[in-house]
């Protein structure tokens, strides 16, 4: 019988005041009330440490890098001592047969009940030759760990629907992992995905111990339920016709919308303009560069990143942004400004509300 959450923060010498922080951080990670916080102290309370294996196929592993480098402060908690990450190649100490050893003993000590984190597409072509790892492909050790994981999470575009790996011609026959079992897979696609969003979906898992309300593509609704153009801070550009024509023109220094350069957010499920990267600092669109789809399946065949396509997939009700510059009568830039913190304010608080929502179903 192993020690409880609770049990394992006391032996660090946590209080009792830390420990009720760390839930409250806990419960806004996973996208949840305050008046959730009871729960998440009880449930770590009562819990033991879950043990989690995870899986590195075909990826660049910038899904470990987002993951150890979120800012909030629980997450040393969270990878060090809530959960028990008993397997994952870049960051443990065994190697060779020592960690294969570390892997079967999970499996075999925690059937039914460990975590399988999977970051990277697994090859099929050629029977599999392209992604081995101590002389086992890469399908092959998924399937075996798979087998009786009570949750499986899929880091990253790669893991969620190929990304880079999977584009055309796709020579090794890079496969997304939901298509290699029969389990439900939780996709938390992003290239990569954000850090808060990956430990707020872990979080999840453990405090509520069920899988987050999925969208169609097995997505956690909370955190890919808007669209990265919902909240862009650029949007009111976008609604005025300001558009950026070139890189570096006047519209560019005064921070018109990118939809013309190629933007995607208007295709794009995904936090960012939401929660932002690095603490909340900024993302890609705020630094200057538009959108290009990163969480969304054949992102890659989607078209050149930086040529407006007049038509994107599954782009519908603003397909005349092209022409809305000719219709929308002339806004003060101070207008928009305004008009811009207003609406993010206003889109912000919609997006907590549905967040509460989606909890309560
Ligand atoms: Fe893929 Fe992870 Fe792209 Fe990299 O490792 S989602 S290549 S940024 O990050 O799997
Ligand atoms: Fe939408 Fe992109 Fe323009 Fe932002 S920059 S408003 S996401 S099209
Ligand atoms: Fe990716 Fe677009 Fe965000 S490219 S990082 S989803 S702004």
């Amino acid at each position: 019988m192993g020690h409880t959450i609770w049990e394992e923060a006391q032996q660090k010498g946590v209080s009792r005041r830390d420990f009720l922080q760390l839930c409250a951080a806990a419960a806004a990670m996973a996208g949840l009330s305050q008046s959730s916080v009871a729960q998440v102290v009880s449930a770590f309370e009562k819990k033991e440490k879950p043990a989690v294996v995870w899986l590195h196929f075909q990826e660049c592993t910038c899904c470990s890098e987002s993951f150890i480098r979120s800012t909030h402060p629980i997450m040393a908690e969270v990878l060090l001592d809530v959960l028990s990450l008993n397997y994952t190649e870049t960051l443990m100490a065994p190697a060779g047969f020592q960690a294969e050893k570390s892997l079967n003993d999970t499996i075999q000590n925690n059937k039914g009940k460990y975590i399988v984190l999977v970051e990277g597409a697994v090859p099929t072509h050629d029977g599999g030759v392209y992604c081995m790892i101590g002389g086992k492909t890469a399908e092959s050790i998924l399937k075996t760990v798979l087998q009786d994981a009570a949750a499986v999470i899929a880091w990253g575009s790669c893991a969620s629907n190929g990304c880079i790996q999977g584009a055309k011609p796709n020579p090794t026959g890079a496969t997304p992992i939901y298509k290699l079992t029969d389990k439900t897979v939780i996709n938390v696609p992003g290239c990569p995905p954000i850090a808060e969003v990956m430990v707020g979906v872990v979080t999840h898992l453990l405090v509520l111990g069920q899988i987050p309300a999925l969208d169609s593509q097995g997505r956690p609704k909370e955190f890919y339920g808007r669209r990265v153009h919902d909240t862009c801070y650029r949007r009111p550009n976008y609604d005025a016709g300001l558009f950026v024509e070139s890189w570096d023109d006047e519209g560019a220094r005064k921070g018109y919308c990118l939809y013309k350069m190629g933007c995607r957010g208007p295709v794009t499920y995904n936090a960012c303009s939401v929660t932002k990267w690095n603490g909340g600092l900024s993302y890609p669109i705020q630094s200057g560069h538009n959108c290009i789809g990163c969480p969304e399946a054949g992102y890659w065949d989607n078209g050149p990143f930086y040529q407006h396509l007049a038509s994107f997939p599954g782009f519908g009700i603003e397909s005349t942004a092209d022409t809305v510059g000719a219709v929308v009568g002339v806004a003060t830039l101070a207008g928009v400004a305004a008009h811009a913190v207003v609406t993010n304010v206003r889109k912000r608080k919609v997006i907590a509300e549905v967040h509460v929502e989606d909890q309560k179903e």
